[in-house]
């Protein structure tokens, strides 16, 4: 039965997609209410209640008056509300893989954003250092996708629902996505779910899924 409980804080991001598309995949009814991140409305008081860094996103949990932020905690605490894409006997596989997401992909591909994407030419050594570093992070997830099906084994998780819309933003990294043969067969299969298609355009806009 669907539930109507969630309230999900975001704005139009990766990681902000992560939540919308994983809560189309487990097809929880949810709210979104909106944070202009580009207004700083990040930084105000009442938000900085629900989320100590500042950063979307967020959820609450209405049925249990439960808060929760960052992305990674977001998806475990709904992948174990509804005990989906998160399969027990692999938890070590899946936490692997999500938290390279967390820790490197997200970061790193992040600053290659910032660099390459909003500020180009304010900095040679901080767009040459964040080119590299994503080619590589896409030449590692290549590597893993040549012999495994999905991140964590040979089913869709919650790492690969945490990986990629990173990878969906591939037109501002200009690495080539079609260059990885394995990247690009796991991208275009993953962005044909119903799920992933809605949550993607997450804040009804008409946004389509960027081909490679
Ligand atoms: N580690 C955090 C990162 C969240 C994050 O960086 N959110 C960005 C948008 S994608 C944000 O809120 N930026 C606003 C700011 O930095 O002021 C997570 O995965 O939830």
């Amino acid at each position: 039965m669907a539930l109507k409980v969630i309230e999900l804080f975001t704005a139009d991001t990766p990681n902000g997609k992560k939540i919308s598309i994983m809560l189309e995949e487990i097809k929880f009814k949810y709210k979104i209410t909106k944070i202009d991140i580009y207004n700083n409305e990040q930084f105000k008081p009442e938000f900085k209640k629900i989320s100590p860094f500042s950063k979307i996103p967020v959820i609450i949990d209405h049925q249990k008056n439960q808060i929760v932020f960052e992305s990674g905690a977001i998806l475990m605490y709904l992948a174990e509300k509804s005990n989906q894409f998160y399969d027990t006997e692999n938890k070590i596989e899946i936490n692997q893989w999500l938290m390279a997401q967390m820790g490197l992909i997200g970061p790193l591909i992040g600053q290659h954003h910032q660099f390459h994407h909003f500020n180009p030419g304010k900095s040679k050594f901080g767009e040459e250092r964040y080119f590299k570093i994503t080619q590589q992070l896409y030449q590692n997830l290549d590597e893993r996708l040549e012999i495994s099906k999905f991140l964590a084994g040979d089913n869709y998780t919650i790492a690969d629902i945490a990986t990629w819309p990173w990878i969906a933003r591939h037109e501002w990294h200009d690495i080539g996505l079609k260059n990885f043969k394995n990247l690009t067969r796991w991208y275009l299969e993953i962005a044909e779910r119903d799920a992933v298609i809605k949550g993607y355009d997450l804040m009804n806009t008409g946004s389509l899924i960027p081909k490679p």
